[in-house]
């Protein structure tokens, strides 16, 4: 029988999987990741950073923000036309979705409408669509999705009780609420948080919960490892052993076992063999391309040679991202 989906974990139940003997984790995870997915396929997807630091947040991990002196060169945001540039080379790459990132704590309208012709051109082009555009209102959400937007991220990023020593200008329940708008408006949610900033494996194990408790299971998990830059107040932070970050990718697998596990922030910073446990731990995501927002990323043909290695394949497009509604491909002016 197929692993359950559920939305009532407790806190000793998730923590009870965090502590388990490792082989034992790594079984029960590989078994339900066999439930619901090829093991041997890995969704590829490719990041753009569309408009570039001057952040007024005060998020402790994040190089973007304006407040802290990270040596970013910001960026306004991009035309169209080059982000469609990019998108068209991540595709020629052999990515299967465009992530659009923008360093605001929300957009403007006004940003939000050139963000919708990106979002179009994108989906017009075969490839699915994500952006990471910080907070939505109902009617913000709702205009993505008219523009053929396929996932909207937002992360929850860390725990309930640590969130306040790590994010200081919004609170858990603003994430809450834009995640809210995001799933209203039929949008796919891409939720996920960092780990590596210090946090204890109890705290880990509340993110964990947080997030598979959510009233839907994100369609997309991101588990960050902290991209420690220089300058932001996180720079320093004790490292996190690799096998609580596996264990980590595990219990996220075992706790949303239809959910995309994104193996996402900090695989420049890891070793073959840790993204290779990772992907036997039920990560079945990455991001693809030399650069994430603005820190490193393995280049394209190191994660060739690494897939060619462990027999991964590129995940293929899922049936329903393939057919482009026409209302994207032609606005309004389309007969049908
Ligand atoms: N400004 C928007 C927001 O905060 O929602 C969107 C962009 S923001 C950079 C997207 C996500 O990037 C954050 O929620 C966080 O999970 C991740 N991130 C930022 N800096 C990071 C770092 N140094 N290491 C790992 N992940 C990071
Ligand atoms: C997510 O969870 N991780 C990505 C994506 N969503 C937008 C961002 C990682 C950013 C790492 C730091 C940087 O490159 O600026
Ligand atoms: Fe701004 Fe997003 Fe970075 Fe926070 S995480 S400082 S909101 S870009």
């Amino acid at each position: 029988m197929s692993a359950v989906i559920r939305h009532d974990y407790s806190l000793a139940e998730v923590s009870a999987l965090l502590d388990l003997p490792f082989a034992e984790l790594m079984h029960r995870a590989g078994k339900v990741h066999r439930e619901y997915f090829d093991p041997n396929q890995v969704q590829v997807s490719t990041l753009l950073s569309i408009k570039t630091g001057g952040c007024p947040e005060d998020c402790g991990y994040c190089p973007q923000a304006a407040r802290y002196n990270t040596g970013l060169k910001a960026h306004k945001l991009m035309e169209v036309d080059a982000v469609l540039a990019k998108a068209a080379q991540a595709k020629s790459a052999g990515a299967t979705r465009f992530c659009m990132g923008a360093a605001w704590r929300s957009p403007k309208d006004r940003d939000l409408e050139k963000v919708a012709a990106m979002v179009s051109g994108v989906r017009a082009m075969g490839l699915e669509a994500c952006a990471t555009l910080g907070m939505l209102t109902a009617e913000q959400a709702k205009t993505l999705k008219s523009a053929g937007l396929d996932y909207y991220n937002h992360n929850l990023d860390t725990g309930p009780d640590e969130y306040a020593d790590i994010i200081k200008t919004r609170d858990y329940q603003d994430r809450l609420d834009t995640l809210g708008h995001v799933r209203e408006a039929g949008l796919k949610t891409c939720c996920g948080g960092i780990v590596g900033m210090g946090e204890s494996r109890a705290e880990r194990a509340a993110l964990l919960q947080s997030l598979a408790n959510l009233p839907e299971h994100p369609g997309s998990v991101p588990i960050n490892r902290l991209v420690q830059v220089e300058g932001t107040p996180l720079h320093g932070t004790a490292q996190l052993d690799p096998f609580e970050f596996v264990r980590t990718i595990a219990v996220a697998r075992l706790l949303m076992p239809a959910s995309m596990v994104r193996l996402s922030a900090g695989r420049a910073e890891m070793s073959e063999e840790l993204q290779a446990l990772c992907f036997l731990a039920g990560a079945n995501s990455i991001f693809y391309g030399e650069k994430l927002l603005t820190t490193g990323n393995p280049d394209i043909e190191a994660d060739r040679a690494l897939f060619a290695k462990l027999g991964i394949q590129g995940m293929p497009l899922a049936e329903e991202s393939k057919t482009v509604h026409a209302d994207v491909l032609c606005g309004d002016s389309c007969a049908v």
